[in-house]
């Protein structure tokens, strides 16, 4: 765990990195938030990290009381006072402290901080064997309701088909939008490979448009392989050659069995393998 927290404009150790119990980010999950990731000592694709996060805030009417580039030295300053080279960056932006009741307009002033810490997010052993998941039975939100492209401090629904992963002993689960379509999975974008071509849903399709997906087309296209955004059934899961997920936190992990049932031959296949090492080598060394 890392020591210091840059809370507001000031960096305070961890024991004292606390925030109102009347903030409207834990009163009603009023905000929002990136995760980012530091290699080799430098922010992974700063830049558009921050265009989502304002974005982000923009949609939900929150004004972020920094600019990006105060943002930006914050996030180097706190991973530089933690003597960090690898990490997970957390940066939040909540709506502030105000009164019991959801209306925004009495809170004063929004508050801002930025936890740099280590993450994992699936055990090592998966990203050499590939993992299970299942389909949740818990529909993603319907963008017509709360835009998934909007990453506010609202994962409830993510949360609620985490725990479908759960209870069936996988660490992820794929979700469908309203339409039926697949959309992405709780904290990971989704791509299938069939019969040599990378497909992926759309960004219509209700998800958030993750930084990591963006970065695989780019690196797939640079390579040669056929890309296509498109609509995905769960038989076009089921049907597919090989499978993986994308996110700042997973990184590329594949998927060799969806409700139990193999993908492909059900090991990690060999587009993947290479996306995987071109994502890798992409990310420390550009
Ligand atoms: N979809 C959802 C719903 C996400 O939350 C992604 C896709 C991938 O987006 P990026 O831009 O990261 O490629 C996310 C991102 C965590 C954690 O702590 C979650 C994410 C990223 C990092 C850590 O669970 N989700």
């Amino acid at each position: 765990m890392s020591k210091l927290v840059w809370i507001d404009g000031q960096r305070v150790p961890l024991a004292q990195a606390k925030i109102s119990v009347f903030d409207h980010g834990l009163l009603y999950g009023d905000g929002v938030f990136e995760g980012l990731r530091q290699y080799n000592g430098g922010i992974f694709r700063p830049q558009e990290h921050l265009d989502r996060l304002f974005d982000s805030a923009r949609a939900i009417r929150l004004e972020i009381p920094y600019s990006a580039s105060e943002l930006l030295r914050a996030m180097e300053e706190t991973l530089a006072a933690n003597a960090l080279q690898e990490s997970y960056i957390r940066l939040v932006v909540t709506r502030g402290v105000g009164l019991l009741g959801i209306s925004p307009a009495n809170c004063q002033r929004p508050s801002v901080f930025i936890i740099t810490d280590t993450i994992q997010m699936y055990p090592a052993e998966l990203y050499r064997t590939g993992m299970a998941i299942i389909t949740a039975s818990t529909v993603r939100t319907a963008p017509n309701a709360l835009s998934p492209k909007i990453k506010s401090l609202n994962y409830l629904n993510n949360i609620l088909a985490k725990w479908e992963a759960i209870d069936a002993g996988v660490p992820e689960a794929v979700m469908l939008n309203h339409l039926g379509y697949v959309c992405e999975c709780t904290g990971d974008n989704i791509f299938i490979v069939r019969r040599g071509e990378l497909l992926t849903p759309p960004p219509e399709s209700g998800l958030l448009m993750g930084i990591t997906r963006g970065v695989v087309l780019e690196l797939a296209g640079k390579a040669g392989i056929p890309t296509r955004q498109t609509n995905l059934l769960r038989s076009d899961l089921y049907t597919a050659d090989e499978c993986f997920l994308t996110g700042s936190g997973a990184e590329v992990i594949a998927v060799t069995s969806i409700d139990k049932r193999p993908i492909g031959p059900g090991k990690v296949g060999p587009i993947t393998q290479q996306l995987s090492a071109a994502f890798h080598h992409y990310a420390r060394h550009g």
